[in-house]
């Protein structure tokens, strides 16, 4: 649904821009950990829900104790208590995507993919959260195969950098041959349990020495993201940013490749703009363009073999 319009104010006089509350307002659900320096995690996922014009809604599967230095550790509830923070939300509001990031239990992993499968829930966007970039694993040993297993395939979209990709295939991943033969074989061992999603991998290629190239792999062709490196130390969050500017823009009708193309803007405009706050990977500036229509895909993307 395309929820912008410029209206005229009067007949032949100015136009008035409709901003997407106006016209009923798309709700995004993050399930994903809290960050109390607010650089990532929920609090990262509801600004840039905002930030795109979409309405955000957040369950907590983790307390982490971090700032933008380092993590200092984390309390995970029960899955139950996950449970019971996501089915009154959806019982009351219509979700049109949802964004996933730390599930850092088996439990709470099955908990989430349950709900999204009984509740049909559209747009998954799945960011494998592994470790953090300080080192500290963020999600337990066993629950990174089950991730793979019970949620991959529900995903429509999932979104590792290239730690996680490793992490998941067992694959060295140091350039982009590497990231494209570990999103073939992302898609590939999600595959086998897939039904309706789509599962799109995209491997983001944040830490390659010169640029920030991602690439997709669709289950049919690859497809190359390429973004100028953003030449700051703020980078806390990035990862949650832009998969949930994904899911934001997938809720407004985007398909995927022009979703992650805008995604990939955002982000980049995110960076610039970073407040440039604490005494590490400070956190992004989600609000550089507040509630602006992420319209006009900048950067382009072309398909290679
Ligand atoms: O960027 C990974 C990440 C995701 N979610 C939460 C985090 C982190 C990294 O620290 O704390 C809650």
């Amino acid at each position: 649904m395309v929820v912008w319009a410029a209206l005229p104010l009067t007949p032949g006089g100015a136009t008035v821009l409709v901003r997407p509350f106006d016209l009923g307002m798309l709700t995004v659900l993050s399930i994903a950990g809290f960050d109390p320096s607010g650089g990532a995690g929920v609090l990262a996922d509801i600004k840039t829900f905002a930030a795109m014009g979409c309405f955000g809604a957040a369950a907590v599967t983790s307390l982490t104790f971090q700032n933008t230095v380092a993590v200092y550790g984390t309390w995970n509830p029960p899955g139950d208590i996950l449970h019971s923070q996501i089915e009154p939300v959806i019982n009351d509001f219509k979700i049109a995507a949802v964004k996933i990031g730390m599930i850092p239990t088996r439990e709470m992993i099955e908990v989430v993919a349950e709900i999204i499968e009984k509740n049909g829930l559209p747009n998954v966007v799945v960011d494998t959260v592994i470790r953090s970039t300080s080192g500290y694993d963020l999600i337990d040993k066993e629950a990174a195969g089950f991730l793979i297993e019970r949620l991959l395939p529900l995903a429509d979209v999932i979104t590792p950098n290239m730690f996680e990709a490793e992490a998941l295939t067992g694959l060295e991943v140091k350039d982009l041959d590497g990231m494209k033969t570990a999103a073939a074989r992302i898609h590939e061992m999600s595959a086998a349990a897939r039904k309706s999603a789509r599962g799109a991998v995209l491997v983001k290629g944040g830490h390659l020495e010169n640029d920030a190239t991602d690439i997709l792999f669709d289950g049919r062709e690859f497809h190359i993201f390429g973004a100028p490196k953003v030449a700051t130390r703020n980078t806390h969050g990035t990862g949650c940013t832009l998969s949930s500017a994904i899911a934001a823009l997938l809720a407004q009708g985007c398909e995927i490749l022009d979703a992650v193309a805008r995604a990939k803007q955002y982000l980049s405009e995110a960076l610039r703009a970073a407040p440039d706050i604490g005494h590490g990977a400070g956190p992004l500036n989600h609000f550089v363009n507040p509630g602006l229509p992420r319209t006009g895909a900048v950067l382009a993307s072309r398909t290679v073999d």
